[in-house]
């Protein structure tokens, strides 16, 4: 998660953030390279008084500077376009979820997993003392860690963006659409997330807060949580929610 007065990357939990951070080295050392050569080469033109002036025309120095900059952009395209087929990876996924966003709250859906779907609001500042101010959510969405997921992503009423920067997923949520993304934490942690796109007056206060656990603590999560479900499902909360009574309890 992000700190107070952090500059650079959030800690690295996925091998595609670590990748992406690799890229963005590899960039930063080019452009180190391009501005140190520009520099020196500006600073050599007013040392010697532009001695060059006179200079008309140099083939050989106009190759050389047409040819460097495709040299360099090759060295940025290729490993960049490596990265984009990383990301959109969509092979062995065990677990599929599915984030849907809505103004303003996310929910959340195990397909894999029958009825197991909750809202995902964001935790009241004063709620808890231990809670993440304007991260904390009240439904964490538990994931097993190691375990490569797919997760579908999509929107009930405007454009919203589901991402987490410490695994190195964003995903536009569309109206009307399914973007998927794969994510993999290596390790079991608590990552927060924000939505990514301007969706409107509580854009700032829909966050996803993610629970990675081992696989064993993820599969017990899902027991209870069946159980809880079963136990409330025709609750009267419930009812109001799915807008009515279950069909054999419809006397009239
Ligand atoms: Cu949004």
């Amino acid at each position: 998660m992000a700190k107070w007065e952090q500059l650079s990357f959030q800690n690295r939990y996925s091998p595609l953030i670590e990748q992406f951070i690799f890229l963005h080295d590899h960039i930063i050392a080019i452009l180190t390279l391009i501005i140190f050569l520009v520099t020196y080469v500006i600073s050599k033109f007013f040392l010697t008084s532009f001695k060059m002036s006179t200079q008309k025309e140099n083939h050989e120095l106009e190759v050389l500077w047409t040819f460097l900059p495709g040299v360099v952009l090759i060295l940025i395209a290729f490993p960049s376009l490596r990265l984009l087929y990383l990301s959109e990876e969509r092979s062995n996924n065990p677990l599929s979820i599915k984030a849907i966003g809505h103004q303003w709250y996310w929910s959340y859906e195990y397909g894999d997993f029958k009825n197991l779907e909750f809202d995902s609001f964001i935790q009241p500042s004063n709620y808890a003392e231990n809670s993440f101010r304007l991260l904390d959510t009240d439904n964490r969405t538990v994931l097993p860690s190691k375990t490569p997921t797919q997760v579908f992503v999509s929107s009930t009423d405007v454009l919203h963006a589901w991402s987490v920067p410490a695994l190195g997923v964003k995903a536009d949520a569309t109206p009307g659409r399914l973007n998927i993304i794969s994510l993999l934490s290596l390790k079991p942690g608590l990552f927060f997330g924000q939505c990514s796109e301007i969706c409107g007056t509580n854009h700032s206060f829909i966050p996803i807060n993610l629970d990675v656990r081992p696989l064993k603590i993820f599969k017990s999560w899902v027991v209870n949580s069946l159980n809880n479900l079963f136990e409330s499902l025709y609750s009267f909360e419930f009812l109001l929610r799915r807008g009515g009574l279950p069909l054999k309890w419809n006397f009239s």
